[in-house]
């Protein structure tokens, strides 16, 4: 069966309402989208009186942490991972529907599989939710989810702490902020700025939360980021730029693997460069770790399909944004991917 919609909103939200217990996840090492995700869906069951809590595998951006408020999420260790106990309902799945982003739970997802409800933006994915609303064209999954929250009649600024943080908006907003680089990537459309100003005007401080995501980085992040431009090369006739971190550039400059976030936009500021690639040597889990970017079209209408190159390595994602695994050494899977992109 294809990755596609198989049932509607309303019926979701009439699932929900039903519930008693829900359990709600996303990918491993969520992004500002995952938890953005996963928070508004717990505070949207909150506002209508359905038990409702989060599972995360980690690692997490603390900065993105600290959007949680007393909303209830697990983090999830990803090398000695536990499994949910107790009955629930249903179990939700946002921002993927690829298994090998579920790993850690996929014993427990296999055996709820009838009471799984997906709810992705994403152009590929796995069978891993019965009931699943899929729509590629949303910015964000929290963009998608807003039709849920209408759905369920639930107000965008429930959850919100006397200062107004902690709503269903300020989790939606994260997701739509940060899928979109901040309304710059192509995928922030008139919808997605239709939402933003429904979303402020429920109440989100957005200075607030740029500052907290993108203007609170470690030192060690910004001497990765020096690290990582050293290693800077252009191919295809400068149509694109990759870039590689060695494990060394991590123990030297003593950044975190979470770290690299953003890292494979840089190159984007040269006007030639159609696409980005990083290259970043994951130790831990013994695997080269593969960011593709690319720009929207240009005058001729010419684009480079990152979500295509991302699949002949294994991987996915969007037509502008995506992501890979490779076995082998780091100059053997950057030579591969040299290979392939010329
Ligand atoms: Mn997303």
């Amino acid at each position: 069966m294809s990755y596609e919609t198989n049932t509607t909103i309303d019926a979701i939200a009439h699932a929900l309402r039903g519930a008693r217990r829900v359990l709600v996840t996303t990918h491993a090492k969520p992004d500002g989208d995952a938890l953005g995700s996963v928070l508004a869906v717990i505070r949207a069951c909150q506002a209508i009186g359905v038990a409702a809590e989060g599972w995360v595998v980690d690692p997490c951006e603390g900065n993105l942490r600290s959007f949680e408020g007393s909303t209830p999420v697990r983090h999830v260790n990803p090398r000695a991972p536990e499994m949910p106990a107790g009955e629930f309902d249903l179990a939700v799945v946002v921002d993927t529907g690829a298994w090998t982003q579920l790993e850690a739970l996929a014993p427990w997802l296999r055996a709820m599989h009838a009471k799984v409800i997906g709810l992705d933006h994403h152009a590929r994915g796995d069978e891993v939710a019965a009931l699943r609303v899929v729509d590629a064209s949303c910015g964000s999954c929290t963009a998608l989810l807003a039709r849920l929250i209408d759905a369920l009649g639930v107000d965008m600024s429930a959850g919100a702490d006397a200062r107004g943080r902690y709503s269903i908006a300020e989790a939606l907003f994260m997701g739509l902020a940060t899928d979109t680089g901040w309304f710059r990537f192509p995928n922030a459309r008139a919808a997605e700025y239709g939402l933003a100003a429904r979303l402020l005007a429920a109440g989100v401080d957005k200075d607030a939360m740029f500052q907290k995501i993108e203007q609170s980085s470690r030192a060690e992040r910004v001497q990765l980021q020096a690290r990582a431009l050293s290693s800077l090369e252009f191919v295809a006739g400068g149509r694109i730029a990759m870039m590689r971190l060695r494990a060394a550039d991590f123990a030297d400059t003593g950044a975190m693997l979470e770290e690299t976030a953003g890292i494979v936009n840089i190159p984007m500021e040269v006007a030639p460069v159609r696409a980005s690639i990083l290259a970043v040597d994951d130790v831990a889990a013994g695997v080269i770790k593969l960011s593709f970017r690319s720009k929207p079209a240009d005058g001729d209408g010419a684009f480079i399909d990152v979500n295509e190159v991302a699949a002949r390595f294994g991987g996915g994602g969007h037509v502008h944004a995506a992501g890979a695994k490779q076995k082998g050494t780091l100059d053997e899977v950057v030579t591969r991917v040299r290979d392939a992109v010329r």
